[in-house]
Formats: C-alpha cells, structure tokens, sequence
C-alpha cells in the first residue's frame, strides 16, 4: 500500500500525488494500493485505516513532500509529537501535543533504510536517512500507523519517505528539486528493497 498527499500551505501541487498517479499496478507479481490522503491531523490516519483494514497489505510505503530537501529522505524515526508552522487544510495548527497521549514517544521505521540508501546511490538518486520527519502532518500520519501496526502486533513493513520539490511545480527560485521520473525511479527502486 502506497499513500501520498495532495497540495498543502502554499504548495499548489504535490509530487507525492502525482507519483501515485505514475506507479504500476503492480511490481515484481506484487500488486500496488495507491492511496492519495487529505492533508489533515485528525483525519488523514483514519482515512488510511479503513483501506489498511480492508486489505491487510503487507508492507506500507507513505510518501510527502519535504520542501526544501535535497534528496530523497527515507526516515527513520516517528515521534509522539505535533507542532504545525502554518496550518492544515482545515484550519488545525496544534502546537507542542503529544499525538496520542501517553503512547510511546517514538517509533523505529520498519523500512530497509540502508539498503534502500544503497540502491538509490548505485543510480545516482540523490538520497539521505533522515533523522526527523518534521512534526507536521506527515509524522502524524507516520507515528500513527507504526502505533497501530505496534498495538494490533502486526508485523507489516511500514515507513515513510520524504520527497524533495519536483522540476515540474512552482517552487522558490533557489530551492532544489529533482525530475518527477527520477523521483519516480528512486521509489520504484525503494518498493523493490522492501520487496526484496
Ligand atoms: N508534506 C507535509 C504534509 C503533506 C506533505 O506532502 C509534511 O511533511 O508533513
């Protein structure tokens, strides 16, 4: 299963949505659940949960864009935790509270972060591990499905991966931003680690 998100603050569009327009049914025999989630605290989780339940996919693969990246950022850690810098699509903007109360304060992902790292340098796919996936709506959602895949004992493969601007979209002049088919490459190449 596979989530991206559409356009949020004053990003007009979101590679995120378009790569899940772009990605195969299937990979490797392997079929793709594409998902496109609201920007939203409290209802992106709950949107993804119904499709979670209703197919048990085996791995889940979430996707944002982190503007202003300078590569592909698999992340490594989910924090108990929510400050927003500019509200969500309907107005939220918490500050400083804990995503679940008295839930752990964070979670490892569950994606081959390494590996991943490695296939994507082989190509020349600019990547890094990231330490933090912010504290805005995408580790939101993050720490959210790790929490449930830790509670409910799944042992699915889950993690998240932020994806700097594409060439494509409107952008300050000076940010980074990559081709959306090379986006497109690294997260067909990070679907096939977490298959392998
Ligand atoms: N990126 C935002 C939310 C939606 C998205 O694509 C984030 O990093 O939290």
């Amino acid at each position: 299963m596979i989530t991206g998100f559409g356009r949020f603050m004053n990003h007009e569009s979101n590679p995120t949505k378009e790569l899940l327009g772009l990605l195969p049914k299937s990979i490797h025999g392997h079929p793709l659940i594409k998902i496109e989630l609201p920007v939203i605290f409290d209802e992106c989780f709950d949107v993804l949960l119904e499709h979670v339940n209703k197919h048990k996919p085996d791995a889940i693969l979430m996707l944002g864009l982190a503007a202003g990246r300078r590569a592909i950022t698999p992340e490594r850690v989910a924090i108990n935790l929510k400050d927003a810098s500019a509200p969500d699509n309907v107005g939220n903007q918490p500050h400083d509270t804990p995503i679940i109360a008295g839930a752990p304060d964070a979670y490892f992902s569950r994606l081959p972060l390494r590996r991943i790292e490695q296939r994507l340098q082989d190509k020349n796919i600019p990547v890094a591990i990231s330490n933090s996936a912010g504290l805005y709506v995408c580790n939101n959602l993050f720490y959210h499905v790790m929490h449930h895949l830790d509670q409910v004992g799944s042992n699915a493969v889950a993690g998240f991966i932020h994806v700097p601007y594409m060439d494509e979209q409107d952008k300050p002049a000076d940010a980074f931003s990559l081709p959306l088919d090379r986006i497109l490459e690294g997260i067909i190449d990070a679907i096939k680690c977490v298959i392998e």
